[in-house]
């Protein structure tokens, strides 16, 4: 482990289980790029609560998501994995940023206006207006370099960088201004209901996405109930959101260029697609689902793990609090 390296962060929230599109618009990207940098992977149970989250089973996504991140080859001996909760900065240098973020830059946060407008205008909590200003801190806490992030959080990243710049500029250069990684394919899958929507965890529709711990019988008939168009067979000029969605998964899992992709699927009948993609989902998720279930069956280790990395990169965070709060003139021991 190098100090000498970049730092990277990034997290998902433990909200249900994590889908193939948080594995391919993220968790992969990360498991990729791990070795060239100094990473940080965090289970961000501090968003999930922006949202309602049953106690009992918030209690056990937190687990079930760092398991999913070391089963899918984040290597816990190189990368800091650990829980937001764990370490009180995050918490800290978030009300501070708080403090200098204009309400109108939250109120433009396009996925805080889908995730409202689905609740009640009068019960939806104040945290979930201050996401991203939670996950400015999240990033910047670290003072990391990059984020890999699927596409729906380019815009967050936005904020992050608007939200270091103001700091810089009120208080004097403080912050490390963070770049957003996209990957290269699969930074945005969609719902296999709904091909306009990316996928996610929290919709109601159990036609929706594919968890990574979907059962083989069930992933295909996912696949076998996925939208598509009214085409008989793969049209490369015509085709519509959900067949590309379906090709999409496919080339994110193989990895085959666009050309090789073409050759292979042009013209071919909509079951056989499906049948291709199921196959090569089954087989990609198989391992790591068994990994899982290893890590999971002992969770005193998954735990004194989560510990340890929390107590290594803890140093970290406490002195950027500590430089922001003597930058902002807050009381310092
Ligand atoms: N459909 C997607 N395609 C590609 N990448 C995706 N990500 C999420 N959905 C897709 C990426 O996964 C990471 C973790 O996301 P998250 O759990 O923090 O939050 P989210 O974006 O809100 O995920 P969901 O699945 O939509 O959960 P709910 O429904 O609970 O809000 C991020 O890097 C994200 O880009």
């Amino acid at each position: 482990m190098s100090e000498s390296k970049p730092r990277i962060f990034s997290g998902m929230q433990p909200t249900g289980t994590l889908h193939i599109g948080n594995y391919l618009g993220a968790l992969r990207n990360w498991t990729q790029i791990q070795y060239d940098y100094e990473p940080i992977f965090c289970v961000v149970d501090l968003h999930a609560i922006t949202l309602y989250q049953d106690p009992a089973e918030l209690r056990e996504a937190i687990d079930r998501t760092a398991a999913l991140y070391i089963a899918a080859g984040i290597d816990p001996e190189h990368s800091a994995v650990f829980v937001q909760s764990q370490i009180a900065g995050h918490v800290e240098l978030s009300w501070i940023f708080t403090c200098c973020t204009p309400l109108g830059w939250l109120n433009r946060m396009t996925q805080f206006k889908a995730k409202s407008e689905k609740q009640k205008q009068e019960s939806v909590g104040t945290g979930l207006l201050a996401y991203p200003v939670l996950m400015a801190a999240d990033i910047l806490l670290y003072q990391a370099k990059i984020v890999p992030v699927g596409e729906d959080q380019s815009q967050h990243l936005e904020l992050t960088r608007n939200i270091a710049e103001r700091f810089n500029h009120l208080y004097g250069d403080t912050f490390v201004v963070p770049e957003t990684r996209l990957p290269a394919v699969g930074a945005r899958i969609m719902g296999l209901d709904d091909p306009t929507q990316k996928m996610s965890k929290s919709s109601e529709n159990p036609n929706h996405a594919v968890s990574m711990l979907e059962a083989p019988s069930r992933i295909k008939k996912l696949f076998g109930r996925a939208v598509t168009d009214s085409n008989p067979a793969v049209d490369y000029e015509t085709m519509g959101d959900g067949v590309k969605n379906l090709l999409a998964i496919y080339q994110a899992f193989s990895g085959d260029a666009n050309d090789r992709m073409r050759a292979e699927f042009e013209g071919m009948r909509y079951g056989d697609l499906k049948k291709r993609v199921t196959e090569i989902t089954v087989a990609k998720l198989e391992p790591i689902q068994a990994k899982y279930h290893e890590l999971m069956a002992d969770r005193g280790e998954l735990h004194a793990l989560l510990a340890r990395s929390a107590d290594r990169i803890r140093p970290w965070a406490e002195e950027t609090v500590q430089l922001a709060k003597r930058r902002t003139g807050l009381f310092v021991n």
